[in-house]
């Protein structure tokens, strides 16, 4: 009795290491999942991903990693396009938008959110203090100071600087890669294999006051299926929106493409909506899957990604792009 048992296990073993992997949507080969990982937008997601990886190699839960991640961009002044130092919309007045997202759908935003350094959590505590996933202006303000954030002022001498600068002309011209839209959007994926996002910005410089863009918009700027992956975007947020982006990127993933084919094709769909306008832009898709693969892609040349996986370590890499 024992000799067959312990031999049906022998045999168990081997047939398993036999078997190919059989990925997340039951196609193809695969090897077994890449984890931890984190995966963030631009140059400086190399430094956020170091802040994020102190927890992710220690076990913790990505959703923290997340956090900790994106506060990076957002506390540094020299960061022009996140949090404090951010350029200021076209009255002068910095306002922040970030969202962050769970294994479990939850999630939190806010938009339009003045003088407070760390939006990503005043987002986290929306999820997680109130019945609501977002909170706007003047509101999103009185719950983060009832939460114990300090109120400051986030316009530097340089930021303010560059704005009167603009005001001489007032010409409102995004500029592909420059620093009036890097966005941080960050994807990770931790040692039990959960998923979270978050994603967050100063918004595009000069802005209409009120205006909000992608990047605090579940579904636009960000989106986490625990089941099949993440992604997160970048660049001039109105295209973004206009195809609900990084949903769009995780539901093509869920029809079995890999996350570089499926920020090929989100890219391709703004190309398709407005083949004029998507030249004179940028849009950047970043994603990740539950195997821990990722993408990224563009439509100009110059976004750049970081990545931190076990075997990539902290990596910059440039997304291929349409044009
Ligand atoms: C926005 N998507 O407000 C943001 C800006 C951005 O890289 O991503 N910059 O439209």
């Amino acid at each position: 009795m024992k000799t067959s048992r312990r031999k049906f296990i022998g045999l168990g073993a081997s047939v398993l290491s036999a078997l190919p992997f059989v990925n997340a949507f039951g196609k193809g080969r695969m090897t077994p999942a890449t984890k931890p990982i984190v995966v963030s937008t631009w140059n400086f997601g190399i430094q956020a991903n170091v802040e994020a990886w102190k927890i992710l190699s220690a076990g913790g839960r990505s959703l923290d990693a997340i956090e900790k991640g994106v506060q990076v961009p957002e506390g540094d002044p020299k960061e022009s396009s996140v949090g404090l130092g951010g350029l200021p919309d076209r009255e002068g007045k910095v306002t922040l938008d970030a969202c962050i997202m769970d294994e479990k759908a939850n999630c939190g935003a806010v938009v339009c959110l003045e003088h407070i350094v760390h939006p990503i959590s005043v987002a986290r505590k929306v999820m997680e203090e109130t019945p609501h996933v977002m909170l706007a202006g003047d509101g999103a303000l009185q719950f983060a100071l009832q939460q114990g954030f300090k109120k400051e002022n986030l316009l530097t001498k340089e930021s303010e600087a560059a704005w009167k600068e603009w005001l001489k002309t007032s010409k409102y011209k995004p500029i592909a890669n420059i620093e009036n839209h890097d966005t941080i959007g960050m994807v990770a994926m931790d040692a039990k294999s959960n998923i979270s996002g978050g994603c967050t910005t100063s918004g595009m410089a000069y802005k209409m006051r009120g205006r909000v863009g992608d990047s605090p918009i579940i579904g636009a700027g960000l989106f986490v299926d625990n089941e099949i992956g993440a992604a997160t975007s970048t660049g001039v947020g109105e295209e973004v929106i206009r195809i609900v982006g990084s949903h769009l990127v995780v539901e093509l993933m869920r029809q079995g493409n890999s996350p570089q084919q499926a920020c090929e094709m989100a890219v391709r769909r703004i190309v398709k909506n407005q083949p004029e306008n998507s030249k004179q832009i940028q849009v950047g898709f970043l994603a990740i899957n539950k195997n821990g693969e990722y993408g990224a892609y563009a439509l100009q040349k110059g976004f750049t990604y970081a990545v931190y996986s076990p075997e990539v370590q902290n990596k910059l890499f440039e997304a291929k792009s349409y044009y």
